[in-house]
């Protein structure tokens, strides 16, 4: 027998329910480079759930994983045009829309996933993200792509000298392309969803990205060699178009920078568990892996442009990332 609790509660239950169909219910679409299984699928299936959960359903996602809607660079001028409403994506082609963004790609700029993590939280990322919105980019909450490593076709990397003379696919991206110079790479700018194929033909000889990347883009098939070089943080970032933000209730709008925040921790703890797993898995589809990658030698070349990056961004600005602890 149902107690008279239980009964209230059902009927109170339908009644929001009948509530929740009369509403009107916007879906959004939603963008990014890889699967729905990876880490950007991982983080945004947490950000559309918790947006869904925090508007009662008057808000939710259609995803469009595995670069169906373009590259990112693509994705951004959609979200800013409005004609797309969200992007989760790497800063890759960012700066070419918000060129303060750029600092971040500077190779050797973090330490480690703590001190990118918790520059990204604080003040300078809050900032950054201030910096999209002047234009016309509603940065929520920065995701994460991870630490880029070298993979190629030719040889195993141990030192910068062994990159020399490979041509590399490279994100739209002048920061990468000024540092990955240095180590003497010939570096080739590519839209993401181009990859695969590239490497496939060998129009390149090798690329470099996260470790998510390289499992979720199954790059073990087209590539022999992988050095754990974690030359740069790829950082991320849920992007909203201003023409549904600037239609939202304050309450709204804090729905949705809270649920980002809850994808962007999912999607890192995502990039962890790949970081902690994933090299494992990469030998067994056949890629012979250098771990012990003479880091010295990548960071004393990317030394060289560091002047030209105090010019362009500002020695203070790049000491203050530096010297987040
Ligand atoms: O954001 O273009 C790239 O190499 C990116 O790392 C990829 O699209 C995921």
């Amino acid at each position: 027998m149902k107690t008279t609790f239980t009964r209230i509660a059902l009927a109170v239950a339908a009644t929001v329910a009948t509530i929740g169909a009369a509403q009107a219910q916007t879906v959004l679409k939603i963008g990014y480079a890889t699967s729905k299984e990876s880490h950007y699928g991982v983080g945004s299936t947490v950000f559309c759930d918790e947006m869904e959960k925090g508007t009662q359903g008057r808000y939710k996602c259609q995803q469009f994983p595995s670069s169906a809607l373009g590259g990112e660079r693509e994705m951004i001028e959609a979200v800013q045009l409005g004609t797309l409403d969200l992007v989760n994506t790497s800063t890759g082609p960012l700066g070419n829309f918000v060129p303060e963004v750029k600092i971040v790609d500077i190779p050797f700029l973090f330490r480690g996933y703590d001190h990118a993590r918790k520059t990204l939280d604080g003040p300078i990322g809050e900032d950054l993200l201030a910096k999209m919105r002047a234009k016309n980019l509603i940065g929520l909450a920065w995701t994460e792509n991870g630490f880029r490593h070298m993979t190629n076709n030719k040889r195993p990397i141990v030192k910068a000298e062994d990159a020399k003379g490979l041509k590399m696919r490279t994100m739209e991206n002048k920061v990468h392309m000024d540092g990955y110079k240095t180590f003497g790479i010939l570096p080739t700018p590519m839209p993401f969803p181009e990859l695969f194929t590239a490497l496939q033909q060998g129009t390149v000889d090798g690329q470099e990205n996260p470790i998510p990347v390289i499992l979720s883009a199954k790059f073990a098939q087209v590539q022999k060699h992988l050095s754990l070089t974690g030359h740069v943080y790829s950082p991320a970032v849920i992007i909203l178009s201003p023409a549904v933000w600037n239609k939202l209730s304050d309450a709204d709008k804090k729905v949705f920078v809270d649920a980002a925040r809850k994808g962007a921790a999912a999607q890192r703890k995502k990039v962890n568990d790949d970081e902690a797993n994933g090299i494992a898995q990469l030998r067994k589809d056949g890629m012979q892996v250098v771990e012990n990658v003479d880091g010295e030698s990548f960071r004393k070349a990317v030394a060289t442009v560091f002047p030209e990056y105090a010019k362009e961004f500002g020695a203070d600005r790049i000491a203050a990332i530096q010297a987040v602890k």
